[in-house]
């Protein structure tokens, strides 16, 4: 075939193509890798130097109006798709996808919301705690074997600080500062972040959250405790939840408990530390022990929702697959 053939039936082609499809089967037939007009232009160099000239120059012209038809054609089938012609004004808009809350920003977010409803006021706390609030003042002296129930992340402490860093191992702390600055009665929580130097397993994470709840006042006594923290319980999880009070040790509570929970049939978790607020931690603050009583407890908000959402293992909160957050 020589070039005036090759262009007659390439632009025969071109004007019959009548989809993008079959403008491309021309295309691929004359100038793809193995195209009529591409081996062509492959095999000028095995003319002879009168004929390249001759051949060459022709060859060249004929691929680029060759390109530029199929060019104009293709566009001509964009400019008039059916698509762009039509445009249907009842077709469901596309999803955008929003953000949406973590799960333990959602339990958090609904605990606050239970307890304001009670009357309590939520406060916020130091994620960097000094040595004396995190210890000291919550009867919790150095050399306390009760530290060692708190394995801790010391700070270095730069210049001649009076008092060690730490990153707060509980929200306690909290406690003694609001207590030094407002007079009872009151009724706060405090949620937040604390950490802790240990390993992780199922229920432990170095790093977690908890809500410390302080009541203060005349009068108060374990009852209403156990009234308060039931109450909040059945408005989470619904009146069926079940409860285990436990003794237990706190050095700045006298007496101190455990509460576990149960949810149908689920195992029981410990959810909460609690007490009555300790003598020293009031001498602490200059309150008078024989006047005010109060309790106090310190919640896992990761063994809440655990609880709520039946998470087996809480270091899914944490580890950032969102195949598992996606489905709050
Ligand atoms: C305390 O932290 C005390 N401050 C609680 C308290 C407050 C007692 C007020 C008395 C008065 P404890 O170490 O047991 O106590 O922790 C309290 C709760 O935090 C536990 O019941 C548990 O629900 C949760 N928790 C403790 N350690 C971890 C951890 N490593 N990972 C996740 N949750 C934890």
């Amino acid at each position: 075939m020589d070039l005036e053939q090759i262009k007659k039936s390439a632009i025969n082609e071109i004007n019959n193509a009548s989809d993008v499809k079959l403008l491309e089967g021309v295309n691929v037939k004359y100038l793809g890798r193995k195209g009529v007009l591409t081996n062509i232009l492959r095999s000028l160099k095995d003319l002879s130097m009168g004929d390249r000239r001759k051949i060459g120059p022709k060859a060249n012209i004929l691929k680029k109006e060759l390109e530029d038809l199929i060019g104009k054609k293709k566009n001509s089938f964009i400019n008039f798709s059916k698509d762009d012609l039509f445009f249907d004004v009842t077709k469901p808009g596309l999803k955008i996808s929003s953000g949406h809350l973590h799960p333990l920003s959602k339990i958090d977010a609904e605990v606050r919301k239970i307890f304001l409803s009670m009357n309590f006021s939520v406060v916020d706390g130091p994620e960097v705690e000094s040595e004396y609030y995190n210890f000291d003042a919550l009867n919790i002296p150095a050399n306390h074997p009760a530290r060692d129930m708190w394995d801790t992340f010391w700070l270095k402490s730069s210049g001649p600080a009076k008092s060690k860093f730490l990153l707060r191992t509980h929200t306690s702390p909290m406690q003694v500062r609001f207590m030094e600055t407002h007079n009872p009665p009151f009724q706060i929580i405090v949620p937040g972040r604390v950490f802790r130097y240990e390993a992780t397993d199922m229920s432990h994470e170095f790093n977690f959250y908890q809500i410390e709840g302080l009541m203060v006042g005349h009068d108060i006594s374990l009852a209403n405790f156990k009234f308060i923290v039931e109450e909040f319980c059945k408005k989470l999880f619904g009146p069926k939840i079940q409860f285990r009070f436990r003794p237990s040790y706190f050095p700045f509570v006298e007496p101190g408990l455990e509460v576990d929970i149960k949810l149908g049939s689920g195992s029981w978790l410990e959810v909460m530390g609690a007490g009555m607020v300790q003598r020293n931690v009031f001498d602490a603050v200059r309150y008078n022990p024989d006047e005010v009583q109060g309790f106090a407890f310190g919640m896992g908000l990761d063994r809440l929702a655990m609880i709520k959402y039946k998470i087996p293992d809480i270091r899914l909160f944490y580890n950032g697959d969102l195949r598992f957050v996606r489905q709050f």
